[in-house]
């Protein structure tokens, strides 16, 4: 496959899904332009790229559209190969989709039930988030972790990528929520110091100062 030319992603400042797949470029070295999608209107152009789901982020390679992040990690992983994302072993590499599919099927509506509800109902969510939190990380745990700051050791992998994009999200609704903490160490010390580490990578800083240009948005 020829090494693509030109690389467009289009986003928004304030979307973790966003985030993951700047990281990930950068994470590879992949120069890339940035489009902000207005999401309150969304332009022509941007419509057209993805008429079915309408959302961000939306990476444009040659002129080419590739919707949904996790679809766009594996496309990224898989066009630019240094340093990979994704274990080369495919049992193991089978066991990080597995656990990625997790996060997105269960952890994010339980997400969007914190952000949405109050009172009894957000407790409940709440619960279930911290349920769902500890699974994760005694599947990680068994599956896939090895010795090191990151999932697979020593470089970050595809699910450091998501987990840590998150960090910020989740440390947002500990504000809102005031009191209740859904990073505990003691409850999850693997998936805390996993998302400790990754938010010290540079690719991380330096996403945040340049996103922070539309921090209004
Ligand atoms: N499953 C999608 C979700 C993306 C998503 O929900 N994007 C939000 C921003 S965080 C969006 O574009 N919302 C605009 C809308 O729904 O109109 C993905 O993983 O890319």
């Amino acid at each position: 496959m020829a090494t693509p030319k030109e690389v467009k992603l289009y986003g928004a400042a304030l979307s973790g899904y966003c985030t993951m797949v700047h990281h990930a470029l950068r994470l590879k070295g992949v120069a890339y332009d940035y489009v902000e999608v207005d999401l309150k209107n969304k332009s022509e152009e941007f419509l057209k790229l993805h008429p079915v789901h309408k959302k961000v982020p939306v990476l444009v390679v040659d002129g080419k559209p590739i919707p949904e992040s996790l679809v766009i990690l594996q496309y990224v992983d898989e066009t630019w190969k240094e340093p990979p994302l994704l274990p080369q072993d495919s049992y193991l590499r089978s066991k990080v989709r597995f656990w990625a599919d997790f996060i997105y099927q269960k952890m994010v509506p339980v997400i969007y039930a914190i952000r949405s509800t109050e009172g009894e109902a957000q407790n409940k969510a709440v619960e279930e988030f911290l349920g769902h939190f500890k699974t994760l990380e005694d599947g990680i745990n068994k599956d896939v972790h090895v010795p090191g700051p990151f999932i697979h050791g020593g470089e970050p992998g595809l699910l450091d990528v998501i987990l840590g994009s998150a960090k910020n999200g989740f440390q947002h609704l500990e504000q809102m929520l005031a009191g209740v903490k859904l990073l505990d160490k003691e409850h999850t010390p693997l998936l805390c110091s996993l998302m400790d580490a990754y938010a010290e990578l540079a690719v991380v800083k330096d996403t945040e100062l340049m996103l922070s240009q539309y921090a209004h948005a």
